[in-house]
């Protein structure tokens, strides 16, 4: 037996539906981002109508954390996410660039699924800025900083034909995206084979970025949702160094086990500590929130010594 990569928070779940001050149903999904000693962590909510909601919480430790007394982001009432946002907004994740918060979320209508970006510098107001992809795409995490030149990040695309895998695209401005690619694959009869997704905005380390993911694996009982890591070139992430073979997350404790969705732990965020410890965010059975610590260097090291193809 593998000692843990991630070390549960004895204090998990670490959020719930009752740590609301207002009706929802689940508490999961966050994204998560520290910005003068504050963690900040934005959490998706099922309403009772089964369509989600994103709420606020504010933390002084990472694990005890108070939830702002009105939602931060509901679905549009004007204007281009109107339309696009009506079915819901979903699964938010933040990356702080050049002093702002970007957020990106999956918005949800009738015409499928987009992301849409948006940016607070406070995380009191908050201003859209464009939907960013076309449907039917989720699961997009921005790089933290400008690499040669552009803005970076990875996304999941979904097609009946294609495999649910992880690309990466390029832009001038955040706004129009391009040239992308398709650098990581699930891989058959493994833990991730039924499909994948960026999970946390990537942490820069000295060997690369690292990236959390999640992969998939179908069973008779349901797909079991764990996480992995993988490695990326500093100068160039469509360049994977690594991944890791195994998985750093499994669902095990009885709030990932049983929930709104079963046998799951799905990550938005992550924050890197200064004494080379993560704490590692994940959505639990779709349902909680809960948190644990690994060193960077552990997960390093499993994309880089105990590798499995990117593409296989
Ligand atoms: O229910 C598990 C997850 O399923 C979807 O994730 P993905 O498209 O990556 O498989 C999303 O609905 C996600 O929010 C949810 O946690």
């Amino acid at each position: 037996m593998h000692d843990p990569i991630v070390t549960r928070y004895p204090g998990n779940p670490i959020l719930t539906r009752q740590d609301v001050p207002y009706d929802v149903h689940t508490v999961h999904n966050a994204g998560v981002a520290k910005y003068r000693s504050v963690y900040y962590m934005l959490f998706r909510s099922h309403l009772a109508t089964g369509r989600s909601i994103i709420g606020l919480a504010e933390s002084r430790d990472g694990y005890s954390f108070t939830v702002r007394p009105e939602p931060f982001i509901v679905p549009a009432s004007e204007g281009i996410f109107q339309k696009y946002e009506a079915f819901g907004v979903e699964d938010p994740r933040i990356s702080c660039i050049d002093g702002e918060h970007y957020i990106t979320y999956s918005a949800y209508s009738k015409y499928g699924v987009r992301i849409v970006l948006a940016k607070t510098s406070d995380f009191t107001s908050l201003e859209r800025i464009a939907l960013i992809t076309e449907a039917d795409y989720r699961n997009i995490v921005l790089f933290p900083e400008k690499i040669n030149g552009r803005y970076v990040r990875l996304d999941r695309p979904h097609s009946e034909i294609s495999p649910w895998a992880i690309w990466i695209s390029y832009s001038p401005d955040l706004v129009y995206w391009g040239e992308a690619e398709l650098i990581m694959l699930p891989e058959a009869y493994h833990w991730d084979e039924m499909k994948i997704g960026p999970g946390a905005p990537p942490i820069k380390t000295e060997q690369g970025w690292l990236s959390i993911y999640h992969g998939v694996f179908p069973t008779m009982a349901g797909a079991v949702y764990r996480l992995g890591v993988a490695l990326h070139q500093l100068d160039d992430p469509s360049v994977i160094l690594g991944v890791s073979d195994r998985w750093i997350l499994q669902p095990e404790d009885a709030w990932e086990v049983t929930g709104y969705v079963p046998n799951v732990v799905f990550s938005c965020g992550a924050v890197a500590e200064d004494d080379g410890s993560v704490k590692i965010y994940w959505g639990a059975a779709d349902s909680v929130m809960c948190v644990g610590t690994a060193k960077l260097n552990d997960l390093v090291d499993l994309c880089l010594n105990h590798s499995r193809a990117a593409l296989p």
